[in-house]
């Protein structure tokens, strides 16, 4: 593909998709009619794929996500299909400026943060190693709200990523279900016959995902919420006009607004009703695509691999027995284990308020016929194992995680340690049961989109080192390893770092008007904003280094800039306020004289996928600081350390095993392990005692309390304060201690630029485990019993 010939469509799709000459048109023009261009480009591979798999009679993999965190598509598409050069001369050529075209496109937010973004990871994977299969999820109107600051608390605005035309999706008014809701449940013989009291039509909208070189291409298939009757007619011409389209409004509503709670059950009815909504609506799509091909139903597990993304699809066990039981006629036994044996799970939490519970009341009334045949899937299970006390309807509340592990043949964690603790914890009765089916999957990220497009600078010093193998073999990074002691590669690596840094400052510069020095080390704790993660741990530390730093101007500080960048839940009172913390924080380090040469706090808002890309790979240090045993992996982690950053981490999630392949050596340490923060919790004195023994701390909290950061406003902070110092469940007090010391640790090593960087390069070098690629064959081998097709 040359320039010319894109340059040729680029043209003709300007006039003809677009109705514009060239002479008018406007940077949105421009990127659509290059996406397009582009997306010709996808449908040949697309179509070849689905060919082969028909032809082949293939098993696939369908992937029923809530969230699917895309980001923007084009650069990555480009990339993919080897079109990067000629992109970049026919977007000369016509006067367009390409970096300018790319950053047009908005990012796809629909989802919170690591769920959602691992689901996108996941499709570029399946599709670059060939793994037939479909995302499934919803074509959410309104993504994740935009974030900004206003006298630094949070303020959240409606995003609308819709408001242009979306280039990249097919809409497929043929592909469309009736999903209902309520109603009635009747008795027919020894099944039962549902009939919903109100119902809305999903709308399929596919969006091609094509994998590396373009050798294949699976679908993403968003559902839209459309009413089944567009207008109420009659009402209009009585002149009820808000009552005429309310019923278009209502149904619109279910696939509106993405849920903004990251981790926390929203416990609302409309929240309920689009877990179904997309569930029911992809398992009919997925009984359909079967039934084309092949007759029993009870062949369903050898043809598809149905995976549930954490319990919000969860009511697919349900449905799918429905299916087969109710609408097919299948003894109810057999209808359960041919569920199971097609469907798994995937675990992402244990923190109590995340695993899925809704009301039983709530369930019998929007779904009626599922809460009976929950309760026979109990029934099965208590007469399997009659000393079992596992319940999925307990307390009044129907529990979407044991109905989960119940209704999987495989149940999954997302890093080592995770999935140690699902054994041990949540699911431990259960795991008795059926010591085989919790297994991990470690989590991994695409090379793709978090080397190859984020860090263009490093992937081309790399493929110039080692050739250009590693980007659907990561593991091929160990063939660096030899080059650390090479003084022209070292030499290489860090000039890539610091263009990246100078490239960042930049972008600091005049998008958020603070400049920021490129010799100075950058800090980035960015992620969603939880009490778990502890932005506070990292602001505290803050506040005791500047204070230290007054204190003795001549020590000899190693200059840093400490970024964040996350949003909060809207609902999370403790996260904004701790938001509101950082910045008032940085307002006032950063109008200090004394210590401006070496201590900067800046907090872009709106952090977003993209963002992420332009602050990974400039990134010195990699802030990995939950509480021990709170996060199930994390995978901004790995997307660090993969760019070269080192990680100041607590043994927990995914960071276990960063280091174990890093090595100790190249990754800062500090804090208790999971079972030591169960222990410290068991003494109830252990804030107080922490406290005490930390003149630091101790000053970091007197100075919040006194006003410092507020204006004199001594109250302000007093939640965070009281949480600190009263009920410090995620031990921030405890480790405080450890993580600054471990800090000045960093900032020795910082000043040793050489071995700073050697220890860098061994990081990138030591990732390539982490690439999704090695996730999604894990995922084939052990539970979905699928080969790759290429
Ligand atoms: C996140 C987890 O918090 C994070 O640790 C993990 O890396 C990510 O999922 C992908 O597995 N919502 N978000 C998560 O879990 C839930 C629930």
């Amino acid at each position: 593909m040359n320039a010319t010939d894109l340059r040729a469509d680029i043209l003709k799709h300007l006039e003809f998709s677009l109705g514009k000459d060239l002479a008018h048109a406007t940077l949105y023009d421009i990127r659509m009619a290059l996406t397009l261009a582009v997306r010709d480009r996808v449908v040949t591979p697309w179509f070849a794929a689905t060919r082969a798999t028909y032809a082949a009679k293939s098993k696939r993999v369908y992937y029923l996500s809530m969230e699917f965190l895309i980001g923007r598509l084009l650069e990555d598409a480009i990339h993919n299909l080897g079109l990067m050069q000629a992109a970049q001369e026919a977007m000369t050529s016509l006067d367009a400026d390409f970096a300018a075209v790319l950053a047009d496109e908005p990012d796809a937010a629909l989802g919170n943060g690591g769920l959602g973004r691992l689901a996108a990871c996941f499709l570029d994977s399946m599709s670059t190693l060939g793994c037939p299969g479909y995302g499934y999820g919803i074509r959410y109107e309104h993504g994740l709200f935009r974030q900004s600051f206003h006298e630094g608390r949070q303020v959240e605005e409606a995003e609308n990523w819709l408001r242009q035309r979306h280039g990249w999706e097919f809409e497929r008014p043929e592909a469309a279900f009736q999903i209902g809701f309520g109603g009635s449940v009747s008795e027919a013989g020894k099944t039962a016959l549902w009939t919903p009291g109100e119902a809305v039509i999903a709308k399929a909208y596919d969006t091609p995902t094509i994998g590396w070189q373009g050798k294949w291409a699976n679908t993403l298939r968003l559902w839209g919420a459309e009413p089944v009757r567009a207008f109420d007619l009659a009402a209009f011409n009585q002149g009820d006009y808000a009552g005429a389209a309310g019923l278009e409004a209502a149904a619109r509503t279910i696939s509106r607004v993405l849920y903004p709670d990251d981790t926390t059950d929203t416990g609302k009815e409309l929240r309920l009703k689009q877990e179904f909504f997309f569930t029911a609506a992809s398992l009919r799509d997925i009984v359909r695509r079967f039934q084309a091909e092949h007759s029993d139903l009870r062949a369903l597990p050898t043809k598809a691999a149905i995976q549930l993304n954490d319990t919000h699809p969860a009511i697919a066990g349900p449905e799918l027995v429905r299916i087969l039981h109710d609408e097919n006629d299948m003894p109810l036994d057999e209808a359960i284990l041919t569920a199971r044996a097609t469907l798994s799970y995937t675990n992402h939490t244990l923190l109590p308020e995340a695993l899925e519970r809704w009301p039983e009341a709530l369930m019998a009334r929007v779904l009626p016929r599922h809460m009976q045949l929950i309760e026979r899937i109990e029934d099965t299970h208590r007469s399997a194992y009659p000393k079992s006390a596992v319940r999925i309807v307990e307390g009044g509340d129907v529990k979407m995680g044991e109905l989960s592990f119940i209704m999987g043949h495989k149940v999954n964690g997302v890093s080592a340690l995770h999935s140690d603790l699902v054994k041990t914890t949540v699911f431990a009765e259960l795991h008795a049961l059926h010591p085989d089916r919790i297994i991990n999957q470690t989590n991994g990220v695409t090379p793709r989109r978090w080397m190859l497009g984020a860090n263009p600078r490093l992937s081309a010093l790399i493929t110039d080192t080692i050739s250009s193998g590693w980007v659907a073999d990561l593991e091929r990074l160990r063939e660096l390893e030899p080059h650390v002691a090479d003084a022209g590669f070292m030499a290489a690596f860090a000039d890539a770092k610091r263009a990246n840094k100078v490239e960042l400052s930049n972008w600091f510069g005049h998008e958020h008007g603070q400049s920021v020095d490129p010799d100075a080390m950058y800090d980035v704790q960015i992620k969603r904003f939880h009490e778990y993660k502890r932005q506070h741990l990292n602001i505290l530390e803050t506040i005791a280094l500047w204070t230290e730093m007054r204190d003795n101007p001549n020590a000899g500080w190693t200059p840093r800039v400490k970024i964040f960048g996350g949003k909060a839940a809207p609902g999370y009172v403790m996260a904004k306020e701790i938001i509101h913390l950082i910045n008032d924080v940085a307002t006032v380090i950063n109008a200090d004289p004394v210590t401006s040469q070496w201590l900067k706090v800046v907090y872009p808002p709106n952090y977003n996928v993209s963002m992420a890309e332009k602050l990974i790979p400039a990134a010195d240090l990699s802030e990995q600081i939950s509480t021990a045993g709170k996060e199930a992996s994390g995978t901004g982690n790995m997307k660090f350390a993969l760019n070269g950053a080192l990680t100041i981490g607590t043994l927990d999630g995914a960071n276990v095993e960063i280091r174990e392949q890093v090595g100790a050596e190249n990754f800062f340490l500090f804090g208790m392990t999971a079972p030591e923060v169960v222990a410290c919790r068991e003494n109830p004195e252990h804030q107080a005692d922490a406290i005490k023994a930390s003149p630091r701390l101790k000053a970091a909290l007197k100075l919040i309390e006194k006003g410092i950061f507020s204006d004199g406003d001594d109250k302000r902070y007093k939640a965070i304060l009281k949480n600190l110092r009263k009920h410090d469940y995620f031990t921030v007090c405890a480790d405080f201690d450890s993580y600054y010391d471990c800090q000045r640790q960093v900032d020795a090593a910082y000043r040793d630029a050489d071995q700073w960087m050697r220890m860098a390069a061994l990081n990138t070098a030591r990732s390539g485990w982490f690439s999704s690629d090695r996730t999604i064959l894990g995922y084939m081998a052990d539970v979905w019993d699928i080969k790759p097709m290429i």
